[in-house]
């Protein structure tokens, strides 16, 4: 696990004002410290591919209002799924590592996990994901200490639980759960020594503040989440945020390079809400510190930027073999 220590120049007391300082900075200069930042830190070039799969999907009985996935939200067009075949799901897992992924990632619509079968079906999840030679990450809402323990000891890489927003919006997206038991969760994951994956979401109607105020708790801890995910909101038809705008290009890039300069060595993932993003704004998400995206044609339940145009846009991130001779 890495070490973010102080003497290294990690901070983990960011306040939000001076995230939103960084934030609000000139778009060129943002970038270009991010940048500066990624490339201390990290490869320049290198972007992880990951792959996701929903195990388990819908009839959640939490009221997340960007979920479609909530059994609260009546009026979404779901297929309800129970929890998939271990055989199946490793199956996927094969064909997603052909596909050129590292890192497969299982999302249950479950509020906490619950010990028994099915749990006991996901530590087999997990157990085969790790066979198979990828990273292993798994998102199955509030989990006790001896259930991280059990996913640790199942070789689980990281866990996924984010935090989604601020703590004062908070509350206008979430009612069953409070930001207390999401952090409670975090705390267990670490305790079991997994590595811990957690970021949010912007454009839900939250203020740049609010994002600011996110990172900032992220950045509290010690060492920062080894993951950060940063979706856009997929305006779900059926879901209270059906009618929400897609989040501008340019605030996505804001809120990468922000989340990389004061979270220097964190993998951060340009996740949900890529489909909507030009290629030019994914790579410029990438050059101000997005080093992993989820590969495939769909999210969880939602379509993801598809697997061609995903093909072109990393065909074009590769050197250009030139094949004319000198002479030509
Ligand atoms: N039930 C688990 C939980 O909430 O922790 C795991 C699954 S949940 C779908 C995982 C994450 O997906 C959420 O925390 C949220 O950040 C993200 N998410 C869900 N719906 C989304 C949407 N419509 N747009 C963007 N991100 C979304
Ligand atoms: C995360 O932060 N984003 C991914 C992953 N963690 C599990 C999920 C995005 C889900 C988008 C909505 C959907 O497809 O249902
Ligand atoms: Fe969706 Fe997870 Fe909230 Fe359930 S807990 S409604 S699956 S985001």
């Amino acid at each position: 696990m890495q070490n973010n220590t102080a003497a290294q120049g990690f901070r983990h007391d960011w306040t939000p004002e001076e995230i939103l300082a960084i934030h609000d900075r000139p778009l060129l200069e943002l970038v270009a410290e991010a940048a500066r930042v990624h490339a201390s830190h990290h490869v320049a070039g290198k972007v992880q591919k990951a792959s996701l799969l929903s195990v388990k999907t819908g009839g959640c009985p939490e009221d997340c209002a960007y979920c479609p996935q909530s059994a609260h939200h009546r009026g979404v067009d779901l297929v309800k799924q129970p929890l998939m075949p271990v055989d199946e799901v490793l199956a996927l897992a094969g064909r997603a590592r052909a596909a050129g992924a590292d890192r497969f990632c299982m999302g249950a619509a479950w509020r906490e996990v619950r010990d028994g079968a099915e749990f006991d079906s996901l530590i087999e999840m997990v157990q085969g994901v790790r066979a198979l030679g990828m990273e292993a990450c798994v998102t199955l809402g509030m989990l006790t200490l001896d259930q991280a323990r059990r996913l640790a000891e199942a070789g689980l890489t990281a866990y996924n639980h984010n935090l989604d927003t601020g703590p004062d919006y908070y509350p206008e997206i979430i009612s069953t759960r409070t930001y207390d038991d999401r952090l409670r969760t975090l705390r267990n994951v670490r305790a079991a020594g997994l590595q811990m994956c957690c970021g949010g979401i912007i454009g839900m109607g939250e203020s740049v503040r609010d994002r600011a105020a996110m990172l900032a708790i992220l950045a509290s801890f010690d060492p920062h989440p080894e993951s950060v995910p940063i979706n856009a909101l997929v305006p779900v038809a059926g879901t209270p945020l059906e009618g929400r705008e897609t989040i501008d290009s340019l605030a996505f890039v804001r809120m990468i390079a922000t989340a990389r300069i004061v979270l220097p060595s964190s993998i951060v993932r340009l996740s949900a809400g890529r489909s909507s993003l030009s290629r030019e704004a994914q790579v410029l998400c990438m050059v101000a510190g997005a080093n992993s995206l989820f590969y495939g044609d769909v999210l969880l339940t939602t379509p993801n930027a598809a697997m061609s145009d995903d093909e072109a846009l990393f065909a074009a991130l590769a050197p250009i073999e030139r094949l004319e001779t000198a002479a030509a």
